[in-house]
């Protein structure tokens, strides 16, 4: 057995011909990555021989989406090889922290929902569950960002062009996926299409090793040209531009349909290969369910059920009924949001000409479900909205609420929305479907991972035996409540993650953090609901009052906010929040009568890796979406983990992390859903209450003055602030006012962070994925 130092040497050689000492950091971070990947090759074998001498049920996960962020230091801790490595290191002047950067930051997702499937990933691995990820090779991540006067610049995420260390092309499993085609009816009834355009669907695999001995495989699928296909040049192109990028711009009906070709094209080519390893085993499909379940992440892998669908009535001779009753007892879908915008629909024609016999899948499911519903008295207003097909659209929700055994929320309040409201009529009519499972996050690369002295200090107050309990595990910490020195140390962890930050700040962005401040973070995507203009307004607002009260200004604790966020490109609103928030920035930045009390910065290219470096550092975590609208939130629980205080509204996973800690631990504020429900409902018009209040009025002014503002101050005017800033805003100024004078007593602030750590367990993604393990999957352990 060569040792660990041989071994690297070993990889030096055969990828580079050269010593290990004389290799650029890049090389070197190459070197070490392969190596990991080699001992991660074996894991994946050995789980896929316990896969299969316990003939044991494997999950799959399809999701457009995985925002897995760089995985060099989380493989090696999971593997239990970082510190033998990084001793390996020490000779040639290195550390791992070092060459970790020379990992491009996997950016395949957006936000929430991709980083949900990547805490998911490392929670199934590490909990020993077979289970994999199922996704889309995009050559273009999420969009780089940039700033030009204020102003966000999209530019390419070219993460391929550094070599992906962590994949591998697995060319046996390649599959053909069709589109297009004529429809032809066999006389024994049977369809088949001819004239389709076809492309060969190319797995990668990249492992997923968790922190025990399992490790999975998260399978991207990327395209290729087949021969024989008509007008080469063209059909190359065409085919090309499927995995080019994350979102394809689909204002135009082609960038509609090229986003349904990639929905198609990982369902098909994922379907094709879990098929075909089945029965290599089993040899017959009436058992599938028996051993495959396949969850879909939102929407967009819908199409999973009428294609499974076909294959067994079109491959395998099933009859539609038996056909359905199998599809629909292996999959199970997952609801993220109850934003009209995002429930997808596709043009009935377009889906029918892409996907012919799918289509007309689509139609005989519709139909089966319709006549299903005959003996019941709904409406006609009730049927149409149930309607898988209605007015030439396809309801992918509805499709996917019919053909599954399982529909989920992502946070209690948000299940209960769908429940009661949203979908009330679809819970109504099939009552065991619906449940709930409250998201989590992988407290290995949220905790362990980015706050290495936070977890050593809890470590060493609680039970390596508990590990696998992280409930339990945080629980213990509580203990330490009145414990003075505990105290002093968690001080000191902050203080030191500030420090860290503002290097990192200063590096990235030229401008240091002031380390008294009070650190008041919001990072999440940009979007109305989410309201970073409700946090734009206060600051505005803050900044003339320590301009004009000498008193409040004396007793204000220095407060810096910090953001973080990528509009969508074609987002007007959003990106002229990301403008008022940069320039509100320089404003302040540079006026010296504030220069001790306020900071505001916006971060660049906000992503998972600065994730890991702003929560740790956090005082305050900013969770203000308008109540109703958010469905979990994952942030909220990663700054809880890392003690920092919630200032939030009633909404999504707050509601939760209230009910953990308290009143007292945190600071709740503003309207309650069915108090925006009613105003939705009302005839309430903004401009009434902006009349009677001085401070609003003179903060649309001053946003007025500034020029370049329209789209902000028409959202007041045009859309009547739906998202309820204005009604919200006062009880906002005052849960910052009270969570600034707390501040001001350490002690007492650090009791109420200590809390928050100490009952995050809740929040550990590894009892979000026993509870679909137990509700839904019904997997049993690998066991080595
Ligand atoms: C997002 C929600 C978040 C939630 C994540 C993960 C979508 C469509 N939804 O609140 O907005 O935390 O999903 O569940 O991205």
């Amino acid at each position: 057995m060569l040792t660990i130092q041989d071994q690297l040497q070993e990889t030096a050689t055969q990828l580079f011909s050269k010593e290990f000492g004389q290799l650029s950091k890049n090389e070197m971070y190459i070197t070490v990555a392969t190596l990991t990947q080699n001992l991660a090759a074996k894991e994946i074998e050995n789980t896929s021989v316990l896969t299969k001498k316990q003939d044991a049920k494997q999950l799959y996960y399809f999701s457009m989406e995985f925002l897995m962020g760089r995985l060099l230091i989380n493989n090696l801790q999971n593997m239990n090889i970082f510190d033998e490595i990084d001793e390996v290191l020490e000779p040639y002047g290195v550390s791992i922290k070092d060459i970790e950067f020379e990992e491009g930051d996997a950016g395949l997702g957006n936000g929430g929902l991709g980083r949900l499937a990547a805490c998911f990933m490392d929670s199934i691995a590490s909990l020993n569950y077979p289970g994999h990820g199922i996704t889309l090779r995009y050559r273009h991540g999420f969009f780089k960002q940039t700033f030009v006067d204020n102003k966000q610049v999209e530019l390419p995420d070219l993460w391929l062009n550094n070599r992906n260390v962590w994949e591998n092309k697995i060319s046996d499993d390649a599959t053909t996926v069709s589109f297009y085609g004529n429809l032809h009816k066999a006389e024994d009834g049977s369809y088949s299409l001819t004239d389709t355009v076809d492309v060969l669907a190319m797995p990668y695999d990249m492992p997923i090793v968790g922190a025990s001995h399992t490790a999975n495989r998260l399978r991207m699928y990327d395209v290729l040209p087949l021969e024989n296909q008509k007008n080469f040049d063209t059909y190359e192109k065409d085919i090309m531009d499927i995995v080019s990028c994350l979102y394809p711009d689909d204002s135009t009906t082609k960038g509609k349909e090229l986003r349904l070709k990639q929905q198609y094209l990982f369902v098909s080519a994922g379907l094709q290969n879990i098929l075909k390893e089945h029965l290599a085993t089993h040899q017959t499909l009436d058992n599938l369910a028996d051993h495959v379940v396949m969850q879909i992440n939102d929407t967009h892998p819908t199409l999973l059920i009428p294609e499974l669908m076909c294959v067994l009535i079109d491959q395998h001779g099933y009859n539609f009924k038996d056909a359905f009753a199998l599809t629909s007892k292996c999959i199970a879908y997952t609801n993220h949001t109850i934003l009209a915008e995002a429930l997808e629909t596709w043009d009935a024609k377009m889906l029918q000409n892409l996907l012919p016999r799918v289509y007309q899948m689509i139609e005989d499911i519709n139909n089966m479900f319709l006549e299903s519903l005959k003996p019941y008295n709904y409406t006609k207003e009730q049927v149409e909205k149930m309607a898988i097909i209605a007015k030439k659209k396809v309801h992918m929700a509805n499709l996917a609420i019919v053909g599954s055994f399982s529909v989920n929320g992502v946070a209690a309040l948000h299940t209960k929305i769908l429940v009661e409201k949203e979908m009330k009529i679809w819970a109504d009519h099939y009552p065991t479907k619906f449940n709930n499972k409250t998201n989590g996050i992988t407290q290995r690369r949220w905790f362990h991972y980015a706050n290495p002295d936070l977890s050593s200090l809890v470590k060493s107050h609680s039970d390596d035996r508990l590990m696998e309990k992280p409930i339990e595990w945080f629980k213990a910490f509580e203990q330490q409540l009145d414990n003075e020195k505990v105290l002093q140390q968690l001080m000191d962890i902050k203080a030191t993650n500030k420090t860290k930050l503002s290097s990192y700040i200063q590096k990235h962005e030229g401008i240091s953090i002031n380390q008294d401040a009070i650190l008041d973070i919001q990072i999440k995507r940009l979007h109305a609901y989410k309201r970073q203009l409700l946090n734009v307004f206060h600051i505005i607002y803050l900044y003339q009052r320590l301009l004009n009260d000498e008193t409040f200004k004396e007793n204000f604790h220095p407060q810096t906010f910090i953001f973080g966020a990528k509009a969508a490109p074609s987002y007007v609103l959003a990106k002229n929040t990301i403008q008022l928030i940069r320039t509100m920035a320089d404003i302040i930045n540079a006026d010296e009568r504030v220069a001790d009390k306020l900071q505001v910065i916006m971060v660049t290219n906000y992503n998972v890796s600065y994730a890991e470096k702003l929560i740790p550092a956090a005082d305050i975590s900013e969770q203000i979406s308008t109540a109703g609208f958010e469905a979990s939130g994952t942030g909220n629980m990663k700054f809880m983990m890392n003690g920092a205080l919630t200032l939030g509204t009633m909404d999504g996973a707050n509601v939760e992390i209230h009910e953990l800690v308290g009143d007292d631990n945190i600071e709740i504020f503003g309207l309650l859903k069915d108090d925006v429900f009613a105003i939705h409902a009302s005839d309430y018009k903004v401009k009434d209450d902006i009349k009677d209040d001085e401070t609003i009025t003179f903060i649309l002014d001053y946003i007025k003055e500034l020029k370049d503002f329209q789209p902000i101050l028409d959202y007041f005017e045009k859309e009547n602030d739906y998202y309820l800033v204005v009604k919200d805003f006062k009880a906002y100024v005052k849960a910052q006012e009270h969570l600034n004078a707390l501040y001001k007593d350490q002690q007492a602030w650090t009791k109420k962070a200590l809390i928050n750590i100490a009952r995050s367990g809740y929040f550990s993604s590894d009892r979000t994925i026993e509870d679909y393990v137990n509700d839904i999957w019904k997997l049993e352990k690998l066991v080595d």
